[in-house]
């Protein structure tokens, strides 16, 4: 399959991470696109290249406006008030409070992000629009016919909801390629989010949807980042009642029980009868990822790629986390090929 990536990831980079009260090394880093650029390469899974330019118009089919306008301009409001410095969230607004605009830009950080972990730099906003443009593109070749395509996306897109950023995530790569398959005549689009952790931007935005089913396998949120939202009994509203399916496991989950929790994810995804599938790939499922607690190996990808393959439909994978370095590259080209095998 082909994999469409762009060199625009780099823009986003940081060195260091705020955690427990002080600065640790970054996961998130430019190096792990680039590892599984590689190891795509080095497998031969197919060519790579560069995404086509997309226009703001599928951006603001997910998106909320204000947040859109918001990300586009805040390293230029930022700086002009703070000088180029990363912009870092240091306040929230309370519960309750009014959405009145302010003129300061550390105020409408606060208002837009919902963690520290997602700085906003001079590059920002031009890396996650190529992000976009990756699925975007992957979402083309798929119309025109391509059984599947890897979007290499980075920054990862599945925290990002409708009107906020964190966890990584700027905008919701998966989503908006669910919602371009929707815009470009598929009745019915399923996203599959096998990230460890839940994908809580992309459940948001599809939450009153009964066109776009969701399903996430993911860390219990009783333990594990997002915290506030992944849990089992989330199963949609109104128009989406019913398309929304959480599965989330305990800390230390092994093979056997994530492949039953996918199984039933599988199960769900079939039943509802999607016209195409977007899978939000992130392999720090791993047992060796060093910020998250299930236990799969890199010997299980394969299956898990050809459990996805066996639903028979028309796939988009998009990147979302995975930070053992040492394995990333594997772990996705394992899943891949396992998928075309
Ligand atoms: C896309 C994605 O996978 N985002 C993950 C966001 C996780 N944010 C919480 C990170 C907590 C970092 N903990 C560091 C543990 C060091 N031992
Ligand atoms: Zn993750």
């Amino acid at each position: 399959m082909k994999t469409i990536f762009s060199e625009k990831h780099a823009l986003q980079s940081v060195e260091r991470e705020f955690y427990r009260g002080g600065w640790v090394e970054a996961f998130e880093i430019p190096r792990r696109a680039e590892l599984v650029r590689a190891a795509v390469t080095r497998a031969g899974l197919g060519p790579v290249m560069a995404p086509e330019p997309f226009d703001l118009g599928p951006v603001l089919a997910v998106h909320d406006a204000a947040f859109v306008r918001f990300l586009e301009g805040a390293w230029e409001s930022w700086t002009a008030e703070m000088g180029p410095i990363p912009a870092y969230p240091n306040l929230w607004p309370p519960r309750r409070s009014r959405s009145i605009p302010t003129v300061r830009p550390g105020a409408e950080l606060g208002r837009y992000a919902v963690d520290m972990s997602s700085p906003i730099l001079a590059g920002t906003w031009e890396a996650a629009r190529a992000a976009v443009d990756c699925g975007l593109t992957g979402v083309a070749l798929i119309e025109a016919g391509e059984p599947a395509a890897f979007a290499l996306c980075r920054p990862p897109g599945h925290h990002a909801g409708r009107d906020y950023f964190g966890g990584y995530c700027f905008l919701n790569n998966a989503a908006i390629a669910a919602q371009q398959f929707r815009s470009l005549g598929a009745a019915r689009v399923a996203v599959l989010d096998i990230d460890y952790h839940h994908g809580n931007g992309t459940q948001d935005i599809f939450y009153d949807r009964g066109d776009v089913l969701t399903v996430s396998v993911h860390g219990d949120p009783v333990q594990e980042y997002p915290y506030y939202i992944g849990f089992a009994d989330e199963t949609g509203e109104g128009d989406g009642e019913g398309t929304n399916l959480n599965l989330p496991l305990p800390w230390g989950a092994d093979f056997a029980a994530y492949r039953r929790a996918l199984t039933e994810g599988l199960a769900r995804i079939r039943a509802f009868a999607p016209d195409r599938l977007v899978v939000s790939l992130g392999v720090d499922t791993f047992a060796g990822d060093p910020i998250s607690h299930f236990r799969l190996e890199s010997g299980d990808y394969p299956q898990i790629g050809a459990m996805i393959a066996a639903l028979g439909l028309p796939t988009l994978f998009a990147m979302e986390g995975g930070y053992a370095i040492e394995a990333i590259g594997e772990n996705v080209v394992h899943l891949l090929e396992g998928f075309e095998a």
